[in-house]
Parts: structure tokens; C-alpha cells; sequence
């Protein structure tokens, strides 16, 4: 990796006149977060996908990469309740609740995040229990072999996968982006959208308000 990171960036509005270096991350806009009967549903989550549907357009049509990550877990895993972790059942691999939003425009590739007996919410990598090692997935290859330099991400939730792959993503030396007109949070708790919002911003993330 060779990205230096701009902790001091603009705080201004995004805009699709970015660089060629700009990509689009699209952070799992699935069927059990975004549809009002999936098992994780985010509320507000129906309202952001044809916002997300007209940044992914112009981005296409500006030449920029557009990825998209889906949670994609076994049945058993220490993710869900049932066996020791926080949430529901979600997202079971090849399951309904893990497509796609049948909204949501998919063009560009896909990676697949939390299959193994693993936790955690980047995209770019989970925490793979049985060594505690982190375990990384293919998104940094894949912006680092498109040259980007840049990006913003969108999508659910914000106060766990967006927010976790955002502070990846400048750790990793991405300028970065999240409008906050483009996710939902869960808040599970209340006072976790605040918090993190708060965290992205302290990271280095570039939290753009809604107009
Ligand atoms: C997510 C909770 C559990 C997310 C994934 O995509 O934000 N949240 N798994
Ligand atoms: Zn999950």
C-alpha cells in the first residue's frame, strides 16, 4: 500500500467530479438489513437506495470503480445469538435474506465478507476466532489494483459495517468518505449513531452531514 493518508481533508459536500482515483463502496444493501421483514432490518433503510442508486450511476458514468460488499455468514457462526454473539440469524450464505436489495443496481464486483468462524464488521477484514488473526478479504487488491486513491462508502449499517470499513479504509490510507444521507444506523443502543459519527470523524473519516 502507498496511499498517504489526508487526515486534513475538505469538509466540503462530495460531488462525482472526484478523481478517476474516486471508488464507490456499496457496504451490504441486503434483503435482511434493508427489507422491512429481514431479520436485521435498519430502519430508514428502503429510503436510501435510490439516493444510492443515483451516486452509483454517476460514478459509472465518471469512469469510477463501484464495489459492493455483502455479509455472508454460515448458519453457525459466533456472529449470531444463538451461538454467543450479538445479532439474529442474517445473511446466511446463498440464503434469500443475504441477496441483494432487488433495488438496488449491482454493477462492479463483490466481496464477501464473514463466511468463516469469524467476527467483525470491515470489509476489508474480520477477526477469524479460532487464530485471532484478522483475516484480510479481497477489497484492498481490488481498489489497489484499480488505482484508488479515495473513497466513499454507503450502505448498512453505519454505526457498524460502513463505520468499520470506513476507519479501515484510513487506516489503509484511502481518503474517505461517508454522506450521511447514504446509510441508516442500527442503534442498537441509544446514542450509537452519535458515537459513531464521532468515531469515523476521530479516525480521520470525512462524515459529510445531509443537506
Ligand atoms: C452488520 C450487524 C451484523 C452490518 C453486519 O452490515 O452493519 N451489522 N452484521
Ligand atoms: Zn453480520
Amino acid at each position: 500500500m502507498t496511499h498517504s493518508p489526508t487526515p486534513d481533508a475538505p469538509t466540503s459536500t462530495p460531488t462525482w467530479t472526484h478523481g478517476p482515483d474516486h471508488a464507490l463502496l456499496v457496504v451490504d444493501m441486503q434483503h435482511d438489513f434493508g427489507h422491512p421483514e429481514g431479520s436485521l432490518f435498519v430502519q430508514g433503510a428502503p429510503d436510501i437506495v435510490e439516493p444510492i442508486n443515483r451516486a452509483i450511476e454517476q460514478a459509472l458514468a465518471a469512469g469510477h470503480l463501484v464495489v459492493y460488499t455483502r455479509d455472508w455468514h454460515p448458519e453457525v457462526t459466533p456472529h449470531f445469538a444463538e451461538h454467543g454473539g450479538l445479532w439474529p440469524a442474517h445473511c446466511v450464505i446463498e440464503s434469500a435474506g443475504a441477496e441483494f436489495l432487488p433495488g438496488i443496481t449491482v454493477d462492479g464486483p463483490v466481496v464477501h465478507k464473514g463466511s468463516g468462524p469469524e467476527d467483525g464488521y470491515s470489509g476489508f477484514s474480520v477477526l477469524h476466532l479460532p487464530t485471532g488473526q484478522n483475516r484480510e478479504t479481497d477489497l484492498s487488491a481490488i481498489l489497489d489494483e484499480n488505482g484508488v486513491m479515495a473513497v466513499t462508502v454507503v450502505g448498512l449499517a453505519g454505526d457498524w459495517c460502513v463505520k468499520s470499513t470506513a476507519i479501515d479504509a484510513v487506516r489503509l490510507g484511502y481518503r474517505t468518505l461517508v454522506p450521511l444521507a447514504l446509510t441508516r444506523f442500527v442503534e442498537l443502543n441509544p446514542g450509537d449513531t452519535e458515537a459513531a459519527i464521532e468515531a469515523m470523524r476521530q479516525a480521520g473519516v470525512q462524515v459529510i452531514e445531509a443537506d
